[in-house]
């Protein structure tokens, strides 16, 4: 179905410099969609809460909230496109960047993937050098205030250039890896490289 008998309310974007943000089949909303599969998980406390880098890297290394938090803060803005059609665009995120992750647990030189692993067993995948763009992030703040629950509190990654769903919320850990590993909407129909500006939606098998 075209986008545009999906949202019969929207507004027809007529700015160039807005209209030339929106890739193809996308559709721009000012809310905050919540999309996700299953449940949102609850963190009465962060005092059990680590976070596992691991794979093949010369330094694998766990942290507290504490440790995490202490790492250095970047901050990021992007437009983000949900494979559902709505993209929010100029949205700022702050939290470790995923250079500084990579600088201190060093990959191994095979390494060509970065798996997200986030609460339940959810993973995406990304090939390394989109993890290592230097706006990739491990965000805990949104807007200027902490993530809400129902958009990753306490920790989300964000991964520029990408359908969505790369951005894997309530992140529990980041793996280096040298072979690829589809992650869970990668699994379940969805394209593998995610690229919105080519449309890269659904995969091809
Ligand atoms: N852990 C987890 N992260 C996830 C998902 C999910 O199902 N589980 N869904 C993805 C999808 S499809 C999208 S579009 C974004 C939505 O993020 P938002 O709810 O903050 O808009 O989260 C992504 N991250
Ligand atoms: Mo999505």
């Amino acid at each position: 179905m075209h986008a545009s008998h999906m949202f019969k309310w929207q507004k027809p974007v007529t700015d160039p410099e807005v209209a030339k943000r929106i890739p193809p089949g996308q559709v721009l909303t000012e809310k905050f969609p919540v999309l996700h599969f299953g449940r949102v998980p609850e963190y009465p406390d962060l005092s059990r809460w680590d976070f596992r880098v691991f794979g093949d890297v010369e330094t694998p290394f766990t942290l507290n909230w504490t440790e995490f938090r202490a790492l250095p803060v970047s901050e990021m803005t992007l437009d983000i496109h949900c494979v559902t059609r709505w993209s929010k665009l100029g949205t700022t995120w702050k939290g470790v960047s995923m250079t500084h992750i990579a600088e201190v647990a060093q990959p191994r030189p095979g390494v060509r993937f970065v798996i997200f692993h986030a609460e339940y067993g959810y993973t995406s995948n990304v090939p390394l050098e989109i993890a290592l763009d230097p706006g990739a992030l491990l965000a805990w703040d949104f807007d200027g205030k902490p993530l809400e629950a129902e958009h990753g509190y306490p920790l989300r990654a964000i991964v520029p250039g990408r359908y969505f769903w790369k951005s894997a919320k309530w992140l529990r850990g980041v793996e280096f890896s040298a072979e690829d590993r589809p992650g869970f909407w990668e699994r379940n129909g969805y394209s593998n490289s995610a690229d919105p500006w080519r449309e890269e939606r659904y995969s091809d098998f």
